[in-house]
């Protein structure tokens, strides 16, 4: 039987917190690269978008990973959508409606909101959608999202117009030939034929 006194049990738990590379981990967290950027590539602050849209995340000087791995100076992003409270390093993200978490590393995602104003922001989490310290946060942005084009009517509408313009092209006649149309008269001598190849290759 293995027998372990407190006191052995102490030295253990001291050992093995020496081995877990002091200068990766704080007390509040995993360190986070000093020059690390979390931002959105899009949408831009203010801008409006109508109905479903794609928002594409942006990382400077870290790197995109799964959740539960533990590459160093990596994370996955999170979208907080219309959140205040403010992230706290080496504090869970929570995982809600409001709080995403990406942890496919993923680094754009098709989102769909009610009309309206609302805020986002992204949040780089480690391993175990911890926050960094510092935490890893983007600017906040504002986007208005409108009422047009997102309802399932518009976008059948868009596809029926989509369907049509297909159709019309499909029973339209012939395109216009680009390419000047070689006749008979043309190709009936052999300097004429030459003059073609030149006009075609470029050459005198
Ligand atoms: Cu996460």
């Amino acid at each position: 039987m293995l027998r372990v006194t407190a006191g052995r049990l102490c030295l253990i738990l001291a050992m093995s917190s020496l081995a877990l590379a002091p200068s990766l981990l704080s007390a509040k967290g995993v360190k986070a690269a000093k020059d690390a950027r979390v931002y959105f590539i899009s949408p831009a602050d203010g801008e409006t978008v109508s109905g479903p849209f794609i928002c594409r995340f942006g990382l400077r000087n870290m790197g995109v990973t799964h959740a539960g791995d533990d590459f160093a100076g990596s994370g996955h992003h999170h979208l907080l959508i219309d959140v205040d409270e403010t992230m706290q390093a080496g504090e869970p993200i929570p995982r809600d409606k409001k709080h995403i978490h990406y942890a496919a590393g993923e680094t754009e995602a098709r989102i769909e909101l009610p009309p309206g104003k609302h805020t986002l922001q992204l949040v780089l989490g480690d391993t175990k959608h911890l926050n960094f310290d510092p935490p890893l946060v983007s600017e906040k942005i504002m986007i208005t999202v409108g009422k047009s084009n997102g309802s399932d009517e518009a976008r059948a509408t868009r596809s029926t117009n989509e369907r049509r313009r297909i159709l019309e092209r499909a029973a339209a006649p012939e395109p216009l030939q680009l390419q000047p149309a070689v006749t008979p008269e043309m190709t009936k001598s052999p300097e004429s034929s030459d003059f073609i190849s030149r006009v075609f290759t470029g050459s005198k």
